[in-house]
Parts: structure tokens; sequence; C-alpha cells
């Protein structure tokens, strides 16, 4: 099966947090691909990216970055599919506020679904559920999983109460 969804980032030095998502993504059996996109070192290749998404089969796109993170939202300048932005705290980040407000702050009329700062996992359980929408099989999965999460909190309740 082609890849579903796609997870870029502006370095490899993003892949540590941005890992997270690929690793949702293989929980959930959803082919992906995962590459190395930069919105200022290579943008010719960010735009060839975002405009060949569709035609490649792509329903979804994570883009992570660091710094002035203008990835995610110039692919979704590009491209009609949904981005979820997953802003990296960088070594030298003022605390992630860089990256976060960069891509949080888009303008009407381009969304960028940001998720917290570092929180690649949850931009990959975002991913799962835009694609469960058209797909039955794979909302009962995500329902199977949140129900897993409740248990494992009331069982570590449960043994807090002794
Ligand atoms: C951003 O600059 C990247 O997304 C990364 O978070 C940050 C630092 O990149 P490197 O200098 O480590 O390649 O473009």
């Amino acid at each position: 099966m082609s890849p579903q969804v796609g997870i870029i980032m502006g370095s490899d030095s993003d892949l540590k947090v941005m890992q997270d998502a690929a690793n949702v993504l293989q929980e959930f059996a959803i082919p992906f691909e995962l590459t190395v996109v930069s919105a200022h070192r290579t943008p010719l290749r960010m735009i060839q990216y975002a405009e060949t998404a569709v035609a490649r089969g792509l329903k979804v796109i994570i883009a992570g970055a660091g710094g002035a993170a203008h990835l995610p939202g110039m692919v979704a300048a590009v491209t009609p599919l949904p981005v979820i932005g997953v802003p990296v705290k960088s070594s030298n980040s003022i605390d992630g506020w860089d990256s976060l407000l960069s891509i949080l702050q888009m303008p009407n009329g381009v969304p960028v679904a940001t998720v917290a700062l570092n929180a690649a996992k949850n931009a990959g359980l975002l991913a799962v559920q835009i694609l469960g929408t058209g797909n039955p099989a794979l909302v009962q999965k995500m329902k199977d999983y949140k129900m897993a999460m409740n248990q494992a909190v009331k069982e570590k309740a449960g043994k807090l109460a002794g």
C-alpha cells in the first residue's frame, strides 16, 4: 500500500522528536513515508514535495520544525491536504516559543493543526483520527486505544489507593 501519511522535518536533528509520530503510525499499521525537507535550506524540494503529495496518494502531512519553523505553514500554503504541525524545541531555541508561535500563528485561510511542543505522538494520533473519518475499522482501533489508556489510568489509580 502506498504511504498515506507524509512525515517531514526541517532537519535530521528533529528526528528524535518526530520518531514518536512514526511509532504511532506503525502501531496503527498506517503506511507512511518519512524524510527531511527544509523550508530554508531546500525550498524547491519543499515546494515539489507539497505539490506532488496528493498525486502520490498522501492523505495527511505531519511537518515538524524548530526555530523559525516555516515548514508546516509553507507546505500548508501549497497543498490542499491537512497539515499537522509539530513545534520542535531545537537546541538554540528560546524555550521553544519561536517554534511554537511560528507554526501556530497562521493567517486566515491557511490552517495548520498545531500540537504541543515536541508532541509528535499526538500528531501521529491526530493523523490516525483524520484517516479514520473514512475508515470504520480504524475508528474501532482508535476506540480500543482509548479504552486501553483508560484502563491503564484506572489500574494506576487503584494501586495508589492501595
Ligand atoms: C530547523 O532548525 C530544524 O527544523 C531544526 O529544528 C533546527 C535546527 O536544525 P539543525 O541546525 O540542527 O540542522 O530548521
